[in-house]
């Protein structure tokens, strides 16, 4: 074969191998989120920074908008910090705005009474789903304050275009029990359990504080395991957090060389962890298990179907919520048909978690940028190809696709 043979052959085969390892590429419909998290800085509890961090990593989520929430406490430990850092890492910039700060009052209390510099957060809750073309799910890993309330001021909306309602809040069975997020606003969390909307239940526990007897998602890690081996500039984002850093210019300090004794602090912690490992269910991944360790893949991408595992699903349930917060499972007038998150392989469902997560954090920031930083339009994102997770057979045209990530 002359070169310029050779050549052609080699760019065709570039070419069409980046169109398959494109798998859920540019394609396939992303699914559109508006995400309400209770993220701070200095932080409360740092599983926030880990669950955003892993929503932002999965491209086929279209995150539409940010809600802070308990927007009086953002004045002081803003989460904006950590918003504006993955934006640097990832080179995107997701909206965000700041919500209620008072806990609604009554049931059907729209929030309107709370100062006009709290409102932003119902507002671009509503303007979201008002403006897309599509229905868009919701994810809350806070308070339900302000969903409750944009669903109180508009709810033919919420039940036109809120496609899926993913809440990670409440107990799933102990009596008596208030859990932390419902603790935050009772209201808010009883009125969004009790509307019929499409929940995705996720309780934190399941048989009282720190209890999972399966019905809940909570699981415990070590950050030597879920930061092992992640990027510099996505070590020094959970460097930032953890030891609560507190510098000029923030969104730039992932770009920091790493001090190596900050590192050690923050892989010496070990972690409580609710929703991380959750969210590629959303994205519709698939998990797998692969070798001692487990991965979540785009739903186009092929694998071997016997490495297919469920670590967890949901099924339906008919619950009503009294106005203690408690549970009820029954089938009456008063109770509502939702789904709830239900562990299918217990014994391996902390470790398949942690892998997930691990998985995601390690791709965070390899997707959207070249090892230098510059942003890679031009280079199919690692994380489709399919030598990426590790299912690659000798022979399918894995080599060809990593060089193709290493071009410049
Ligand atoms: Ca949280």
């Amino acid at each position: 074969m002359r070169i310029q043979e050779i050549a052609a052959v080699f760019i065709l085969l570039v070419f069409s191998l980046s169109d398959i390892c494109a798998g859920t590429g540019e394609h396939e419909k992303r699914v559109p989120v508006i995400y309400c998290t209770d993220l701070f800085h200095p932080h409360d509890d740092p599983d926030d920074h880990f669950d955003i961090a892993c929503l932002y990593s999965i491209s086929e989520i279209d995150i539409k908008a940010i809600i802070l929430d308990q927007g009086r406490k953002q004045k002081t430990n803003p989460g904006s910090i950590p918003i504006s850092q993955l934006n640097y890492i990832t080179g995107r910039s997701v909206p965000y705005a700041v919500g209620l700060s008072d806990k609604l009052k009554y049931f059907e209390d729209k929030g309107l009474w709370q100062a006009k510099e709290f409102q932003d957060g119902a507002g671009l809750i509503l303007r979201t789903l008002k403006t897309s073309e599509e229905p868009v799910s919701i994810i809350s890993v806070g308070s339900l304050r302000d969903i409750a309330a944009g669903y109180n001021r508009s709810p033919d909306l919420f039940r036109a275009k809120v496609d899926r309602l993913f809440i990670f809040i409440g107990e799933a069975s102990a009596r008596g029990h208030i859990e932390y997020n419902v603790g935050l606003d009772k209201y808010a969390y009883i009125r969004i359990m009790n509307s019929g909307l499409p929940v995705y239940w996720v309780p934190c526990f399941d048989g009282g504080l720190w209890q999972n007897n399966g019905r809940a998602s909570y699981w415990k890690a070590s950050h030597k395991d879920l930061l092992g081996n992640v990027s510099d500039r996505v070590m020094n984002y959970f460097i930032y957090a953890l030891l609560k850093k507190n510098e000029k210019e923030p969104a730039k300090f992932p770009g920091n060389a790493i001090n190596s004794n900050d590192k050690s602090k923050v892989l010496s912690m070990n972690r409580n962890l609710w929703c991380s490992a959750v969210f590629p269910y959303i994205a519709g991944r698939t998990y797998l298990r692969r070798g001692n360790k487990f991965t979540a893949i785009p739903k186009k991408a092929s694998y071997p179907k016997e490495r297919e595992i469920r670590p967890f699903s949901f099924e339906e349930v008919s619950v009503f919520v009294d106005g203690q917060a408690d549970v009820f499972y029954e089938h009456t007038n008063r109770a509502k048909k939702l789904r709830q998150f239900r562990i299918l392989q217990a014994d391996i469902y902390a470790e398949v978690m942690t892998s997930v997560t691990a998985q995601l954090l390690l791709q965070l920031d390899r997707r959207w940028r070249t090892d230098d930083g510059r942003p890679s339009s031009l280079v199919p994102r690692p994380s489709y190809l399919p030598g990426f997770y590790g299912l690659a057979k000798p022979g399918d045209g894995v080599a060809a696709c990593q060089f193709a990530t290493s071009l410049p």
